[in-house]
């Protein structure tokens, strides 16, 4: 399914469009790992297929998913995936890690942690593209969920890994954020950072089986009165913006119970999101937060490559190193000599 790109000349950017949106899953692995390559030649075939497909974006419920490695992530997404279908969804599996060194991919989202929806004609399963900076992985993964909308996936799962910043970057790109902890790791709290509880919009205590209940819900009890600190208790619509107040919930996605009550909830967020208009009003954010993102670093790029840049940094450097010129300074000068 991960299709290789054909050589730039044998790739048609809008046959590869109209292949997406009519459903071929050959093209829609072409369409993700054009989108994924760092090769030049690729770019504009990229940028002439994503604007085909464009009309047909924006439709899925798209929702992230973090937690630390081994939190219960892949098995979650795999038991709501299966259920989402059964429900008569078709459900699409991304993931960002800009730590996954492993032969281009990622262990994150990988097909063998989710066997059984991995196998399913109504979902699709996408490793996360190659290690880089968080940036640019990312950056890859919203083309990657704007593309499998538009092969008509209405429901966009994104896994994230737990940790550094990579964390809220799905926040970025999805209309809800799962924070997933356990309990009894004696990690209620310390261990999880408080940046990611403000901007969870469910939190999920999972592992909720085995005898492991009371302790999940104890968790859950100290989870709820931490966010109530700073979060508030109840919606409120008619506040501006409005105001979503984060829910915590206690499941197994190893038995399954709780997770009917895990979408629920998600599609309650979502119908909360259409009714106040604030679902628009953050994508629309969003889009503007990846153009500005795109364009500063299309801007670096050209700015370090720049020959003129070069040229006087080589002989501004020598004075900046012995203090003779001021950092400040130079960096002026070197902005000022750039010509795109
Ligand atoms: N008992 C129990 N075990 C679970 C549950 N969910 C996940 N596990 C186990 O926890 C381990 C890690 O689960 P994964 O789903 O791979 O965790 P992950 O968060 O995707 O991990 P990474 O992708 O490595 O970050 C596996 O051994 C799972 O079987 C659950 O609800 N109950
Ligand atoms: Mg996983």
């Amino acid at each position: 399914v991960n299709g290789a790109v054909p050589t730039v000349a044998a790739l048609d950017p809008q046959a590869l469009a109209r292949g997406v949106i009519a459903g071929d899953r050959v093209a829609l692995g072409r369409a993700l790992t054009l989108v994924e390559s760092r090769k030049p030649a690729h770019q504009p075939l990229a940028e002439e297929m994503l604007a085909a497909l464009m009309p047909h974006t924006s439709r899925a419920i798209r929702v992230g998913m973090s937690g630390v490695p081994g939190a219960g992530k892949s098995t979650l997404i795999e038991r709501l995936g299966l259920d989402l279908i059964e429900a008569g969804h078709t459900v699409a599996v991304l993931a960002v890690d800009p730590s996954s060194h492993l032969t281009g991919g990622s262990i994150l989202g990988d097909k063998t942690r989710m066997a059984g929806l991995a196998v399913r004609p109504e979902a699709f399963i996408r490793p996360s593209p190659a290690a880089g900076s968080l940036g640019g992985v990312a950056r890859r993964s919203y083309e990657s969920l704007l593309v499998c909308e538009a092969a008509g996936f209405d429901v966009v799962l994104v896994e994230t890994v737990g940790v550094g910043q990579s964390e809220t970057v799905v926040t970025t790109m999805t209309d809800t954020f799962v924070v997933l902890l356990t309990a009894g790791a004696g990690d209620e709290l310390q261990g999880i950072k408080r940046g990611v509880l403000e901007e969870a919009d469910i939190v999920v205590v999972t592992k909720a089986d085995g005898g492991n209940e009371n302790a999940a819900r104890a968790a859950r009890a100290q989870y709820e009165m931490a966010l109530h600190l700073t979060r508030p208790a109840a919606d409120n619509e008619q506040a501006t913006p409005p105001v979503w107040a984060p829910r915590v919930l206690t499941l197994s996605a190893v038995t399954g119970q709780g997770v009917d009550t895990l979408w629920t909830t998600i599609a309650a967020r979502q119908q909360f999101l259409e009714r106040t208009g604030e679902l628009a009003r953050r994508r629309g954010g969003q889009a503007l937060h990846w153009l500005w993102t795109e364009a500063d670093a299309a801007v670096l790029e050209a700015f370090h490559g720049s020959a003129d840049v070069q040229a006087l940094a080589a002989t501004l450097t020598a004075g900046v190193k012995t203090g003779e010129l001021a950092a400040t300074v130079a960096a002026r000068k070197l902005a000022l000599v750039f010509k795109p």
